[in-house]
């Protein structure tokens, strides 16, 4: 296993739009694991391909308190919103260090995803997993948390991430 180098906003490489995987072979299952090891030692819940240069439609999740229930979703599509009340709560972004805000999402999805077999398979994600799979699919499509915020705030952020790189 190995830990991939996380890129900062405002990377322009972050923008970048994920292409689908064509065959869930070995090299994904590698990259699946170096992710998870990746989201771990950052104490992150959540990683997509596009926040490593990996620019292919994966994302690893742990939601667990114990970080031992490893999800991993290979071309994930939201069927549906299951629930159309939005709910708040407030985010972070291995990508984005040392900022959380308060982001309004669908409280409910119904997610359909490939696994590590190449198998489909398809549920229902609510409450944290809801807002993670969501916030992570977003980068799939190099959209980011900060897009949701106003001018001010992003440039604030842009600011601090600047600092922060030089540390
Ligand atoms: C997305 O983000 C997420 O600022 C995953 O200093 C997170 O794993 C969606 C992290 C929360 C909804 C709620 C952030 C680690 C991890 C930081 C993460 C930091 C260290 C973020
Ligand atoms: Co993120």
């Amino acid at each position: 296993m190995a830990t991939l180098k996380i890129l900062i906003f405002p990377d322009p490489k972050l923008r970048t739009v994920a292409k689908p995987i064509k065959d869930v072979n070995d090299s994904i299952r590698k990259l699946a694991e170096d992710m998870l090891e990746t989201m771990y030692s950052g104490e992150g819940i959540g990683l997509a391909g596009t926040q490593v240069d990996v620019h292919k439609r994966i994302i690893v999740i742990d939601v667990s308190n114990e970080k031992n229930d490893p999800l991993v979703l290979v071309n994930p599509v939201i069927k549906e919103v299951v629930n159309n009340e939005n709910k708040a709560y407030s985010e972070g972004c291995l990508s984005v260090p040392g900022i959380y805000e308060e982001l309004e999402r669908p409280s409910a999805v119904e997610v359909s995803a490939l696994d590590l077999d190449g198998k489909e398979f398809t549920f229902i994600a609510e409450d944290i997993l809801s807002v993670v799979i969501q916030h992570e699919m977003d980068h799939l499509e190099g959209k980011m948390m900060v897009d949701f915020l106003s001018n001010l705030k992003r440039e604030m952020i842009r600011k601090k991430m600047a600092k922060y790189k030089a540390t």
